[in-house]
């Protein structure tokens, strides 16, 4: 009988060892930034109807991410009740400091969520999720083990940005893409809606825009912006311009520079084309553009591109751009960038947006010293040419300009993963960017100049100048996005390549499951 008591001790000790609850931290991703694991029995959940009780109506969509997901975990579907004693409370709590960030309890008697905000509640139920997608044995009998977690992201802006522009991809797979981004708490979709291989938003006032190819009317747009609303997810439009136009200037050619107006611009071929900075027609095109896209999207911010602008070509030859120049007595053509900006700037903020491009340096390729024309300082730019972010980090900390990291050596999706993997056409000589070095992301980069508090969030692009559609986008994105996601959300003292590749077999797992097509990384396992 001793015997029997000391095994009992022994198998009991066993269970509520710290390395096995470690279980329940398995699959968290992004790490999150506090957790404090706890022993005990764990939560029973097999014995009864489940409950979940709110405080607000508001909270109504993330009870139904959450019995959703424990359907799919443990196979029940948790009732709604106002009654006190309930096995899951979803707090809505304004006194908690901080939009994003929530708590989640897991004690023997319940569960407890409690965030300032529903998208916070939502990041609770995303982690909860996780919890049970590493905690196998628990799961697999109904059982959460005891833990709490107090988790709020190192950056406001996490986002994954969408090319429709180059391959047009229908507004159901953008709403597919949005479920896979919110398991990993990106909170910004920006979609690249014209470049030159297409415009993709529904103008009223100007509906030869789209003309060529697939396009999402408005309703669509706002269908989707929706969708993104309910999960955290702030939809940013950009319209790039003055450059990346070849699909505008074939349905509207005045509206290129006065040498090139007899050109065929041909839609998915020619792809230097600009906008004339010294036509008035431009500026009265986009005003009614710029209103239209205020009207549609709530985001408070517009991206107008802004980069690979090949002004050699367009502006330096244009009569009209030159007369411009030397009535302003301007000696670069660059300068031009200027008073054309200024015309679209003032659209932005008559619509009461705030603008974003993207960060061109003088000379484009390094050494980089300056801006290629000064930004005002309350235009936020995303840095993202490899190589120069350093650059970019210090030019907008010293003029003010808050920044986004998108830099090519660790956020650009469009690179291929491995060497010799996709893309294996239209590839203009992209560097490999393996899942270890997406990793390696810091977006202070050291916090070389002090804190870098200007450093606003992360950006994963996905160019899709060779992604035929979403399968291929996803693709393309995961496990990578994984990365990015920790290196927005979580602080460098929590993270850990190691610790990252553990958990994000899980993940991989649960996005097979999902029918997320993605790259396995397999060179990173040790073959034995
Ligand atoms: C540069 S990134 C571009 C895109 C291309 C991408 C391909 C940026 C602001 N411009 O137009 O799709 O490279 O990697």
């Amino acid at each position: 009988m001793r015997n029997m008591v000391t095994i009992v001790v022994l198998l009991l000790t066993i269970a509520s060892n710290p390395i096995i609850a470690q279980d329940n931290i398995s699959a968290l991703m992004p790490m999150v930034n506090k957790v404090v694991p706890k022993s005990g029995s764990p939560l029973r959940l097999n014995n009864k109807q489940l409950t979940i009780q709110i405080n607000s109506p508001k909270l109504m969509f993330a009870t139904k991410m959450l019995q959703r997901s424990i359907q799919d975990h443990m196979g029940i579907t948790p009732t709604i009740t106002d009654k006190r004693r309930s096995d899951i409370q979803l707090i809505l709590d304004p006194k908690m400091q901080g939009n994003e960030h929530y708590t989640l309890e897991v004690n023997r008697k319940n569960i407890q969520i409690k965030g300032a905000t529903e998208g916070a509640i939502l990041y609770g139920i995303m982690t909860l999720d996780q919890i049970m997608i590493g905690d196998v044995c628990h799961t697999k009998n109904k059982e959460i083990a005891q833990i709490f977690i107090d988790d709020e992201p190192r950056y406001p802006f996490r986002g994954l940005m969408l090319d429709p522009a180059r391959n047009f991809l229908p507004a159901e797979d953008v709403k597919f893409f949005i479920d896979q981004m919110v398991r990993y708490k990106f909170n910004v979709l920006q979609l690249h809606l014209t470049d030159d291989q297409g415009w993709r938003m529904e103008i009223k006032t100007h509906p030869g825009l789209t003309t060529n190819g697939g396009f999402y009317t408005q309703e669509e747009l706002k269908d989707i912006i929706n969708y993104a609303a309910q999960r955290n997810i702030e939809v940013i439009p950009e319209l790039d311009i003055p450059g990346h136009v070849a699909a505008l200037v074939a349905a509207y050619p005045s509206l290129a520079c006065t040498h090139r107006q007899n050109e065929p611009i041909i839609v998915g071929k020619t792809v230097d084309v600009m906008l004339c900075a010294a036509n008035e027609r431009v500026y009265q095109l986009y005003k009614d553009i710029i209103r239209e896209v205020a009207e549609v999207f709530p985001s408070p911010r517009i991206h107008l591109g802004g980069d690979e602008a090949v002004i050699d070509k367009n502006w330096m030859k244009c009569e009209r751009c030159q007369a411009m120049m030397k009535e302003l007595r301007y000696t670069k053509g660059s300068q031009l960038m200027i008073p054309f900006f200024d015309r679209m700037i003032s659209y932005v903020k008559q619509n009461n947006k705030e603008l974003m491009l993207w960060c061109e340096l003088d000379n484009i390729y390094p050494p980089a010293n300056e801006y290629l024309f000064p930004y005002a300082e309350d235009i936020t730019l995303i840095s993202w040419r490899g190589g120069l972010s350093e650059t970019c980090l210090e030019l907008t900390g010293r003029n003010g300009n808050p920044v986004i990291m998108a830099p090519g050596e660790y956020a650009y999706l469009d690179y291929p993963q491995y060497k010799g993997d996709f893309p294996e056409f239209n590839n203009w000589g992209m560097p490999t960017t393996t899942l270890e070095q997406s990793y390696k992301f810091d977006p202070a980069y050291g916090a070389m100049h002090g804190e870098e508090f200007h450093v606003q969030g992360i950006l994963g692009t996905l160019w899709a100048e060779a992604m035929k559609d979403i399968n291929r986008v996803t693709y393309m994105a995961f496990p990578r996005a994984m990365a990015l996601s920790e290196a927005g959300w979580t602080k460098m003292s929590k993270r850990g390549w190691d610790s990252f590749v553990k958990r994000m077999y899980p993940n991989i797992n649960n996005l097979m499951k999902k029918g997320v097509s993605v790259r396995i990384p397999f060179e990173i396992v040790k073959r034995k």
